[in-house]
């Protein structure tokens, strides 16, 4: 076993190493890639990973590699059949293995994307949390649970996400989670500040981990237990980080100088330096216990209970390669007469870089034999499938004369929070901290707040009076979060992978205060790139929540629902399309079909994805309609006429959201002084935009009568009319309206925000009110000045 993991621990470093320079040195002049080295990042862990792939995972364990060691992952991979030759000469390059492993564009099963450091780190503990809640509701079997593992890097503790998760992890008992901290003392920039290790000690403990430390490999102890064997120790524990990484990248002559120059030749500890010669010296000094395979196995074997565990890893980043130590080698490469002299000592002939069973020094078939038994593997791929949870056929919709959308998703969820179908079952609502404020509390009353432990409700015992009686149990329905937006976008990416990692399908929902996405975005754009699937509902926004002050007014939110991949947004104005839109969402996240480019929908509608609604505080009065199929359909598509053009229509409002009535309100004014005024009610501009794109791409390609939902509702406007668009955000959200078929266009919205005030005098200091969309229409077309703007001026 010894013997093979060394072989494989050489190997998985060869093949790394390999796949860099390859990709840097031996592509086309034009596919080479130029910068960005891995090479001694991916050195750093390797003996990590290797002990941990090969001889510690079990098939239920998920792991989180950092992004820089994924030449490593790649190589591991490719050493159990799982990833391709081809994938790997073509490493960064288009259709390639990917830089920072990842969940939907590498083809070896990665667990859980990385790339932007800090993330992947924390989706391990909610993984784990998912793990937790689906045991609970015996979804999973808990004498099963795998250990959630980030391999992080020591510069990546720097992100301030990962501290945020630790919090909200000792809130929920977090448990069966390893954090594996790649000390190297070195980041993208150099080497970093001494002493950070025993604050990092002192936070886990704090939180409730057990943290274990891998500072000396077994030469190192074998070192210390002769004569002068204290000094040497005392000296390393006291070298300073820069000092180490330089020596380390000198090698045994530079070691021994300044040894002898620290402790006395003729001490013991001298003579104990000089019973080692240069090379043997530095191995010794390079022999820190993330390096040491046999002690990495052992450790870890070790831990035999649930308690999460910070387990510090004492690395070189470089180690066995000419770029150990140096404090530049991040993107460091090795010369191709480094490589040369690489490939000597990992004994791997030239033509023979990608063969399995190059330079190894055990039999073949005792090697194979080995593969073919490595536990992680045994039960295939682990990346899952979950069957479609039927959705309701129809939700009830909410009734009353008025009412905000906000107060409108609330009432639905009230009324599924009653039903006993496994639909109901399935649904995961999280916030973080704003449950209540946006109206989720209903939900709550009725399906509980979830805990591994059954909890007492205090104030229900002491029988005072509460509009909110939240039960805490195993059964409950509900992640409770703390503010931190980061952690409720980590959250969903977990439990909107639950299928895929675990396979069981959850329904996660995330409310939140629409401004305060931007504090979590990069979790958001994460969770996105993993193709979780949640609904996010995100409520009050805009200027429109004016009483709550300034800084809490959204602005771009609309433009980051258009923009960001994976997410379909909308933002309806009335609850009948707020249920139609839900009941949707709840199919389209379950979808996993393939892109067919072709399709006359134009739209991902096919492959499915997360769902993003723009929602409000502010009471509309509803409209009395009963929706028919073709109304549903294009609430969905993105937009619908309240009123349609005539033939000679010169004027059309179209409005997304909650500034329907002022939309409503300027058609009317305006009727009295213009023809056949139009009114488009705007439910997405997402996904409006989304199949305008798609069918113009068709059309550049040859498919000249495709046409998207937009395409055929502007065909109705006269070209000589114009359109006014409003919206309570930013105004480029719909501006594009006007490049569909050439029509003129005054884009209305919000541009600046942080006035306080009431919605009305709000809306009128930023334009968006019925006068500002009636002084708009003025400006666009010619004719008579409009008579209920004279009338107010
Ligand atoms: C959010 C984010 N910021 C910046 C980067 C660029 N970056 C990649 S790795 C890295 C730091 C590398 O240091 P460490 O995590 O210690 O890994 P090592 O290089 O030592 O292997 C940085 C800044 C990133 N990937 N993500
Ligand atoms: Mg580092």
């Amino acid at each position: 076993m010894q013997e093979i993991l060394s072989d494989l621990e050489r190997k998985v470093l060869w093949l790394s190493a390999w796949t860099i320079h390859n990709a840097n040195h031996l592509r086309k002049e034009e596919d080479a890639v130029k910068v960005g080295g891995h090479q001694a990042s991916c050195a750093s862990m390797n003996a990590i990973m290797t002990a941990l792939y090969f001889a510690v995972l079990r098939p239920e364990d998920r792991v989180a590699v950092k992004p820089h060691a994924s030449p490593v992952f790649h190589a591991i991979q490719y050493l159990m059949g799982l990833q391709t030759r081809e994938k790997l000469e073509a490493f960064r390059a288009y259709g390639g293995a990917q830089s920072y492993p990842s969940r939907t564009k590498d083809i070896d099963d990665v667990d859980i994307s990385t790339g932007s450091v800090g993330l992947g780190v924390a989706m391990t503990a909610f993984a784990s949390l998912t793990q937790d809640y689906l045991a609970a509701k015996g979804l999973y079997d808990e004498s099963k649970l795998g250990r959630m593992i980030a391999l992080v890097g020591d510069a990546e503790m720097d992100e301030g996400n990962i501290f945020e998760c630790l919090v909200e992890g000792f809130k929920h008992s977090l448990r069966n989670t390893w954090w594996i901290i790649d000390y190297n003392r070195q980041s993208l920039d150099g080497v970093i500040r001494e002493g950070l290790k025993p604050k990092f000690e002192s936070v886990f403990r704090s939180f409730g981990w057990d943290v274990v430390t891998l500072k000396y490999g077994r030469l190192m102890e074998a070192a210390f237990a002769r004569p002068g064997g204290d000094a040497l120790r005392n000296w390393i524990d006291n070298a300073p980080n820069d000092l180490y990484s330089a020596l380390t990248f000198q090698g045994g002559k530079a070691w021994r100088t300044r040894l002898h120059a620290d402790l006395e030749r003729q001490s013991p500890a001298g003579r104990l330096i000089d019973s080692y010669d240069d090379e043997q010296l530095s191995a010794l000094m390079c022999n820190l216990g993330g390096h040491d395979i046999d002690l990495l196995v052992e450790t870890f074997r070790n831990i035999d209970h649930e308690r999460p565990v910070c387990f510090i890893a004492y690395t070189i980043k470089g180690m066995g390669l000419p770029l150990a130590g140096h404090k530049d080698n991040h993107s460091g490469l090795m010369t191709p007469t480094q490589m040369e002299e690489f490939r000597r000592r990992m004994k791997v002939r030239e033509g023979h870089e990608w063969d399995l069973f190059e330079g190894i020094s055990q039999p073949q078939e005792k090697l194979r034999k080995f593969l073919d038994d490595v536990p992680f593997y045994a039960m295939g791929r682990r990346r899952f499938d979950a069957a479609r949870i039927d959705p309701p056929q129809e939700l009830p919709l909410p009734k009353a004369e008025e009412m905000s959308t906000q107060e409108g998703f609330g009432r639905i969820l009230f009324d599924l929070a009653r039903e006993q179908t496994e639909f109901a079952r399935r649904i995961v609502t999280t916030s973080p901290d704003v449950t209540v404020s946006t109206n989720l509390g209903g939900w709550v009353n009725r399906r509980g707040v979830f805990d591994r432990a059954e909890g007492a409700d205090r104030f229900k015992e002491e029988k005072i009076a509460s509009t909110y009686r939240w039960a805490q149990g195993p059964q409950g329905q509900h992640l409770e979060l703390g503010i931190a937006e980061n952690n409720l976008f980590i959250a969903l990416a977990a439990l909107g992978l639950s299928h895929s990692l675990f396979g069981e399908r959850l329904i996660p929902i995330g409310t939140l205060y629409d401004p305060f996405i931007a504090r979590g975005l990069d979790a958001l754009n994460y969770a996105c790139y993993q193709n979780a699937r949640f609904i996010l509902i995100a409520t009050p926004s805009g200027v429109t929540l004016a009483p709550e002050g300034g800084a809490h007014q959204s602005i771009g939110t609309p433009l980051i629902g258009m923009a960001q991949d994976g997410l379909a947004s909308f933002e309806p104005a009335f609850v009948d399309e707020l249920t139609e839109i839900l009941r949707w969402s709840f199919d389209y996240m379950q979808r996993e079909g393939e892109k067919d480019e072709r399709a006359p929908g134009w739209l991902r509608d096919e492959t499915g994805g997360s769902v993003y609604l723009r929602l409000s505080t502010r009471p509309l009065e509803q409209p009395k309609r009963a929706l028919d199929d073709a109304h549903r359909k294009a609430i969905i598509d993105g937009a619908y006429w309240l009123r349609p053009p005539g033939p000679n229509c010169e004027i059309c409002i179209a409005y997304q959201g909650v500034v329907a009535p002022e939309a409503i309100a300027a058609a009317g004014f305006l009727a009295e002084d213009r023809n056949d005024v139009a009114v488009l009610a705007v439910t997405s501009a997402d996904r409006l935009n989304a199949g305008w794109q798609a069918a113009s791409r068709a059309r550049t390609r040859g498919q000249r009568a495709a046409l998207s939902h937009v395409d055929a509702l502007l065909a109705d406007l006269p070209s000589f009319a114009g359109i006014v668009t409003v919206i309570d955000g930013h105004p480029a959200t719909l501006s594009w309206l006007g490049g569909v078929r050439g029509h003129r266009v005054a884009s209305l919205g919000v541009e600046h925000f942080g006035q306080s005030g009431r919605i009305d005098q709000l809306y009128t200091h930023y334009g968006i009110d019925t006068a500002g969309i009636l002084r708009a229409a003025g400006a666009l077309v010619q004719g008579r000045p409009i008579r209920y703007l004279r009338a107010i001026s």
